[in-house]
């Protein structure tokens, strides 16, 4: 013993604060009571929704991507645990990206059923905008949403269950869930949350990466002994992501597309990159293609953005060969080039502005809502 004398006063003081303890929310009793309950809550929402008898399917974004895929997969799989029929689909084909990973981590990747029957129950994941939806998703029946983005088309208030976080990953919030609900997460489903993860946030570097992505990162990486391999495997992601080769103008343009309908409009936003040696003719073809796509996916205006990436001066590192130096925006369709400037400034020339910031489609989206819905 240290304190060899302890007086009834401080005694008196520590029991106080013992006691203090004992009745706050502070206490791991408590926290742990209180987890409880959110998980009776969570599993009872579940037992509560209207399933029906066929397959409930969870579907990602349409031009699916990493988080939009893995995402759908992990849950329907957390789904599935908890005794309920799912299985992940696909709208549409993968990208390359997606098919690398898959490749790599060795995991299936969900079938492709790119439309659905009147009243197919179904599960949103990595989206909230109909236009990005499984075909025949209006008149199907969605029992839960759980994205990243700011809410869309698809209203919150119509659905029984949404978890909406701001953070870097859909694949983060499912890893959350798979946490506070107490199912493990196997190494298949690590691989796959950790694949969503990597992508959406470029391995913890983009603007979106929250600390709950960090938290995710360090358990997954550390379960699967990935800690010496994951920067190289990430580089190798957006080396996929970034390769164009092969495709079609059009198939590139396409290739990180999303569609949006907003205060009546119908708009799509492509999400491209170039280098800036390469970057006038690169500009001149995606121009050349933008009034094609316009024509198939019936749109009022088209957008594209595009990350203007010059060389490093640092050599150093040869996961850095390239840095982000501002954006191209470009942009077709009655009344593109007026919104477009409104947010961004003057065209360069018909069809293209650019910006010295780094302008990410989730910033556009909430430009163009709040001019087009107002
Ligand atoms: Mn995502």
């Amino acid at each position: 013993m240290t304190v060899k004398k302890v007086s009834f006063g401080m005694l008196a003081a520590i029991l106080m604060i013992c006691g203090t303890f004992m009745f706050t929310s502070c206490s791991p009793d408590d926290e742990a009571e209180e987890e409880r309950g959110k998980r009776a809550e969570f599993l009872n929402m579940l037992k509560s929704l209207d399933w029906g008898m066929d397959t409930t399917f969870v579907y990602g974004h349409k031009t699916p991507d990493v988080d939009a895929v893995c995402s759908s997969l992990a849950y329907a799989k957390l789904m599935r645990t908890l005794g309920y029929n799912c299985k992940a689909k696909l709208s549409g084909d993968i990208n390359r990206e997606t098919a690398y990973i898959a490749d790599v981590f060795g995991f299936a990747l969900p079938e492709l059923k790119s439309s659905v029957a009147p009243k197919t129950r179904l599960i949103l994941t990595d989206h909230t905008d109909y236009a990005q939806c499984v075909d025949g998703a209006k008149e199907a029946i969605v029992l839960q949403k759980i994205d990243h983005h700011l809410e869309g088309d698809i209203l919150d208030s119509g659905i029984p269950y949404v978890r909406r976080e701001m953070i870097g990953a859909t694949c983060t919030i499912i890893y959350e869930m798979y946490r506070e609900l107490g199912v493990s997460i196997d190494d298949e489903t690590a691989r796959i949350l950790l694949a969503g993860l990597l992508s959406d946030t470029r391995n913890l570097t983009k603007a979106a990466t929250r600390l709950e992505d960090s938290v995710a990162w360090e358990a997954l990486v550390t379960q699967l002994h990935l800690e010496d391999k994951v920067a190289e495997i990430s580089h190798q992601m957006s080396e996929a992501s970034n390769n164009y080769f092969g495709m079609s103008d059009s198939e590139i343009f396409l290739s990180d597309y999303k569609g949006y309908d907003m205060g009546g409009k119908a708009i799509g936003i492509g999400s491209l990159d170039c280098q800036a040696s390469e970057m006038e003719d690169f500009i001149n073809r995606m121009l050349a293609v933008m009034p094609q796509v316009m024509r198939d996916k019936k749109l009022d205006m088209l957008f594209a953005k595009i990350d203007n990436k010059v060389p490093n001066p640092d050599e150093s590192n040869p996961d850095d060969l390239f840095l982000d130096d501002g954006t191209y925006i470009i942009y077709c369709g009655d009344g593109a080039r007026a919104i477009a400037e409104t947010i961004y400034g003057s065209s360069l020339r018909e069809g293209v502005i650019y910006s010295k910031e780094k302008i990410g489609r989730k910033q556009i989206v909430a430009k163009l809502t709040e001019l087009l819905q107002n």
